[in-house]
């Protein structure tokens, strides 16, 4: 049985516990931890739900809002949650974006049902072909949705 980790990532506030909430299989245990004030445990997440594919493949999500605490070989991806109806918070979500990518793992940028995607894509500094989902994360098949993309993206990226 191989297990692998979704990190889901995203400033205060941008959906990261709903999102698992909605399509977590078990009840998602959450824990408060501080946020980047550098005394946090490396490696912990505050939300971790759990997605079983079949009898081979268990999906953990976990959530953080930084992309260095939740790093490591066994991660397949990271979902980037930005909330776009927070301006102020769109650097720091750049500053995460930033993070992520110089990863190198896969990831999907995701918005809001509601958000104005030319404010975001503007805020986060993003090229006009990067591709943004759009998830209200109360919404189990959008959620679905964006966990296939990763998918999709992590596959292309074993592929090429
Ligand atoms: N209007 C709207 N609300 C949304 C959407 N997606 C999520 N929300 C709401 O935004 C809020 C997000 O809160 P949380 O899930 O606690 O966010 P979080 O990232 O875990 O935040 P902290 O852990 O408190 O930093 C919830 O009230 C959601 O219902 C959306 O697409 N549109
Ligand atoms: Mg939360």
């Amino acid at each position: 049985m191989t297990a692998v980790r979704i990190a889901v990532l995203g400033t205060p506030g941008a959906g990261r516990t709903t999102f698992i909430r909605t399509i977590s299989e078990i009840m998602v245990l959450s824990t408060d931890l501080p946020d980047d004030d550098g005394d946090d445990v490396p490696g912990a997440a505050e939300d971790v739900g759990r997605i079983t594919v079949d009898r081979d493949l268990v999906l953990h999500l976990v959530s953080s809002g930084a992309a260095v605490r939740v790093g490591g070989p066994a991660v397949l991806g990271h979902v980037v949650l930005v909330d776009g109806s927070r301006p102020d918070r769109l650097p720091a979500a750049a500053a995460l974006l930033a993070d992520v990518r110089a990863g190198g793992a896969p990831y999907v940028v995701v918005v809001r049902a509601d958000d104005d995607l030319a404010a975001v894509r503007d805020g986060l500094g993003l090229e006009e072909q990067h591709p943004v989902l759009r998830c209200d994360a109360r919404d189990r098949a959008a959620v679905k949705r964006v966990l296939l993309a990763l998918l999709q993206a992590a596959a292309a990226a074993l592929a090429a």
